[in-house]
């Protein structure tokens, strides 16, 4: 039953977006400046580079910038992933790409929920990071029990934002007044609780085990733990920091500094210690603090097909590995070091979209350039990729990369995480436990890459050689 008094999906991720945002203004004062700092370096790239707006308006990217970010939660049970995947669901948003960050030293595995239209991403590409602990990788067995029986005892959805996500399924929409009423129920499960579930001690055991645990179990709820505006300029942001008072990270992870940036570059400031209170007995609760909530910042490049992405790979690899082998002093002393053997590494990887076109490291879109709509009015032509785009028929643009690389950027997981804590590394990925646990497949993140560029050129190729075939006119091979 198809309504028309229902607000669209993509309109309540909007509405849901901005009170997550507005929620953590409050919550995390720093974000709030964050948000300006960023507002106004993006405001400024657009002012000087007209082909970078160019391109953004062509893809119609340009509007939703200033709105963009993305947050991040953690879960502790198969219910609640299963339920968060119907509340997202409401929402247009939809869980996409596996990632497991036991190869990184922390026990949960995640996916992204977002929207995966390109229509949609552009009305408003909110995602939000969900991990879903593996209480399976603790060793301690008693350790585990309990923390299984904390999490078995607390429900972090309201009752109404269930009652909601019921009705969304069996109507098939939200009208106006419930769609409102789902945006602020279901901002509660996100909110931060100063009050903890559990005693002192527990929490003391869980955290020796992983602080992430401790992150996990010991609060009524899966606190959004950052929220991340993108920027057209990182290393502006990362510059301006200080100068703001916002005190950001060693170094930005990810690709160095390009003229075609690629995936994706990230930074941060380090997570607040923030007072709990920890529970004693059903009314006495003892002071202690708790470290998990911080300010993350990035911007976005093209996606790479499987080729770039394995080259990336292997470039990231190799500065690491210098890095760790002390190549580091003969390029400088310091802290500009790594950015030098990042940079180094990465002139293997090709810097013009024409190139990482023709070696196939990257995902574009196509459309008829000014030509193409001329040549496609009056004559038709058909031929290769190549040959149109040579003869300046097709115009293309990058197709950003809307996902995540949380394991090459464990270092955003280790800064703010801090430096104490026991290191553990976790292994064995389970995507098909997590898929399980969700109750549905994860989408392949590469397959809607290439959809996506495929479906831009065969609109391409079909505009153009309609009127050549139609008037039977010799299509060139
Ligand atoms: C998730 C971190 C992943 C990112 O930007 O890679 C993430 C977490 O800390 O729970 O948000
Ligand atoms: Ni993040």
């Amino acid at each position: 039953m198809m309504n028309d008094n229902f607000v669209s999906k993509n309109e309540i991720r909007a509405q849901f977006s901005q009170a997550m945002s507005a929620m953590y203004r409050e919550e995390v004062p720093a974000y709030g400046g964050l948000m300006d700092l960023v507002a106004d370096v993006n405001a400024s790239v657009l002012d000087r580079d007209d082909s970078l707006r160019s391109q953004l308006g062509h893809t119609d990217g340009l509007e939703r910038i200033t709105e963009e970010r993305h947050g991040a939660i953690r879960v502790g049970t198969e219910k609640e992933l299963s339920t968060l995947r119907r509340l997202f669901a409401v929402m247009g948003m939809e869980p996409v790409s596996y990632y497991d960050l036991a190869v990184a030293g922390i026990p949960v595995h995640s996916t992204a929920f977002r929207p995966i239209a390109e229509e949609d991403l552009n009305r408003n590409p909110f995602r939000v990071f969900t991990s879903l602990l593996r209480l399976e990788l603790i060793e301690d067995a008693s350790l585990r029990t309990a923390a299984q029986d904390v999490l078995d005892a607390r429900e972090i959805f309201t009752s109404a934002a269930l009652n909601l996500i019921d009705r969304a399924e069996r109507q098939g929409g939200l009208n106006g007044e419930d769609a409102a009423q789902f945006v602020t129920e279901v901002l509660e499960t996100f909110r931060w609780h100063s009050k903890a579930n559990i005693d002192k001690e527990l929490y003391g055991k869980l955290h020796d085990e992983h602080r992430l645990i401790a992150d996990i179990v010991s609060f009524h709820g899966p606190h959004i733990n950052h929220l991340t505006p993108r920027t057209l300029d990182i290393d502006a942001v990362q510059t301006a920091m200080p100068e703001r008072g916002i005190n950001p990270k060693a170094v930005i992870e990810g690709p160095p500094q390009r003229n075609c940036p690629i995936l994706l570059r990230q930074t941060s400031f380090k997570a607040l210690e923030e007072k709990v209170l920890f529970k004693e007995a059903e009314d006495r609760w003892e002071q202690g603090s708790h470290t998990a909530r911080f300010g993350e910042v990035e911007q976005r490049g093209i996606a790479l097909t499987p080729k770039g992405r394995a080259l990336y790979d292997e470039l990231l690899d190799n500065a690491r590995a210098n890095v760790r082998t002390g190549v580091r002093t003969s390029v400088r002393a310091g802290e500009g070091a790594y950015e030098d053997l990042l940079a180094e590494s990465f002139k293997a990887f090709p810097d013009s979209y024409e190139e990482l076109r023709a070696e196939g490291l990257a995902f574009f879109r196509y459309s008829l350039s000014d030509k193409g709509e001329e040549i496609a009015r009056s004559v038709g032509v058909s031929g290769s990729l190549g040959g149109l785009l040579e003869a300046g028929l097709l115009r293309m643009d990058p197709i950003i990369y809307e996902d995540f690389l949380p394991v090459s950027a464990a270092g955003i997981f280790q800064s703010n995480l801090g430096e104490s804590g026991a290191e553990v590394v976790y292994s064995n990925p389970s995507q098909q436990s997590f898929e399980q646990a969700l109750g549905a497949k994860v989408w392949d993140e590469l397959a809607l890459y290439a959809d996506l560029e495929r479906a831009s050129l065969d609109e391409c190729l079909a505009r153009l050689s309609e009127k050549a075939l139609k008037e039977d006119a010799p299509v060139a091979a």
